[in-house]
């Protein structure tokens, strides 16, 4: 440890106890295994298309906030595997293969640790569950069977782990603008995707974060207009930023 200052300090049985205090305190500020136990956490919801990854680029300038992209990488690759490919291309065959990918994947960016206060993450198991399994589901693409295993699993990660979200960021759009984005970007395994998809994602987002008829919300829901260009949507982020960034308590009117 680096002398800041020259401590005199008394001893007990041979032990400087200042000396010992301020060293103690020294290296848990400067270790790098600081991690905290449970961060302010916050998840992006919204449909599919609807800017998820633009906030977070957003937010990753700040030095107190940990982003956590939605680990789509490796969904396309599993030991070489393309699930979303396949899901997309076959989905009575791949449905619960690609949910259950999901899922544990989701759970490993629900038990990352960081040294910042603030964790923002790019959906979470709720969503994939809530609204992805869901409308599998509902569609019959998923049978019974196998969503009442993704739900066993799902029950036993969230009641033994830390899966607790403290704020979510809705990024609401219309479904005809994230079906626009969808079909600009263009990505590969997308291309088949019709709007009705979208159209009942969209759905299934508002019964579960604005109606709050569907599931469970698990916590309080800051709602952003997500529809506007990329041009002006800093200063959407940015009317909300203190509560995002835990530096303000949410009032009433924002929920
Ligand atoms: P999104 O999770 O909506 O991510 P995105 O990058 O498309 O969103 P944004 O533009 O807002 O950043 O969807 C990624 C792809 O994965 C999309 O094709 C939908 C699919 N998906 C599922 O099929 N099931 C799931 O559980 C999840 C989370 C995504
Ligand atoms: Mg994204």
């Amino acid at each position: 440890m680096i002398e800041l200052f020259p401590l005199k300090g008394f001893t007990i049985g041979g032990m400087n106890i200042v000396k010992k205090i301020v060293s103690k305190m020294a290296n848990s500020l400067a270790s790098p295994t600081s991690v905290l136990s449970h961060p302010f956490t916050v998840a992006v919801e919204g449909n599919v298309g609807s800017g998820k990854t633009t906030f977070l680029n957003y937010f990753n300038k700040f030095d107190n906030v940990g982003v956590f992209a939605e680990p789509i990488d490796l969904w396309r690759n599993c030991n070489g595997y393309n699930l979303l490919d396949l899901m997309y291309k076959d989905p009575k065959k791949w449905s619960f293969t690609f949910q259950s990918y999901v899922q544990l994947t989701m759970l490993r960016q629900h038990q990352k640790k960081i040294h910042q206060p603030v964790k923002l993450m790019e959906r979470s198991l709720y969503s994939a569950r809530y609204c992805f399994v869901e409308k599998m589901s509902r569609d019959g693409l998923m049978a019974a069977p196998s969503v009442a295993v993704i739900d066993e699993w799902f029950k036993y990660i969230t009641k033994f782990e830390d899966t607790k979200v403290d704020l979510i960021v809705y990024l609401k759009t219309s479904p005809e603008v994230a079906y626009e984005r969808i079909l600009k970007r263009n990505r590969s395994e997308e291309r088949t995707v019709p709007f009705e998809y979208i159209q009942a994602l969209h759905d299934i987002h508002e019964d579960w974060l604005c109606r709050k008829t569907l599931h469970n919300c698990v916590a309080p829901v800051i709602i952003l207009n997500a529809d506007l260009d990329r041009s002006v949507i800093e200063e959407e982020y940015e009317r909300f930023g203190p509560h995002i960034l835990n530096k303000m308590p949410l009032q009433a009117e924002v929920l």
